[in-house]
């Protein structure tokens, strides 16, 4: 998508600080990060909010996720875990809209959220 801010760092015509790349999804630093691991991971394809998937895109979601946690693995948060979180629309303070799976990792989060 033209004015997608998340499109042009998959396209590398924003620069970004890249943990993973295949054909399918991307991942790369937050920009803002709220703990001392905290990257998304999003798909290439351009997909709104999680509300816009359905059958179609399990493979894709499944990734997604998987990606997530094997990346939060080998940036040391096995052990101790880690929040993978997923922003929908404005009622979830989604801000971005490119679908992106948040990992947060490297202290004790609160719960619930605010
Ligand atoms: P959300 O509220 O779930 O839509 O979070 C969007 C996140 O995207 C937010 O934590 C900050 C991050 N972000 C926004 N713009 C950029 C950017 O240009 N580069 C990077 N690395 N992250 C960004």
């Amino acid at each position: 998508m033209n004015d997608c801010i998340f499109c042009k760092i998959i396209a590398g015509e924003i620069p970004s600080a890249v943990i993973w790349e295949d054909g399918d999804v991307f991942a790369f630093k937050d920009i803002n990060p709220q703990s001392p691991v905290h990257f998304l991971v999003v798909p290439k394809k351009h997909i709104s909010n999680l509300m816009e998937t359905d059958e179609k895109d399990e493979a894709l979601l499944g990734k997604l996720l998987n990606t997530a946690q094997r990346l939060a693995s080998q940036l040391g948060c096995e052990d101790r875990g880690a929040r993978f979180v997923i922003n929908c629309k404005s009622d979830g303070a989604q801000t971005v809209d490119h679908l992106h799976v948040h990992v947060l990792g490297g202290r004790k989060l609160g719960w619930p959220p605010g």
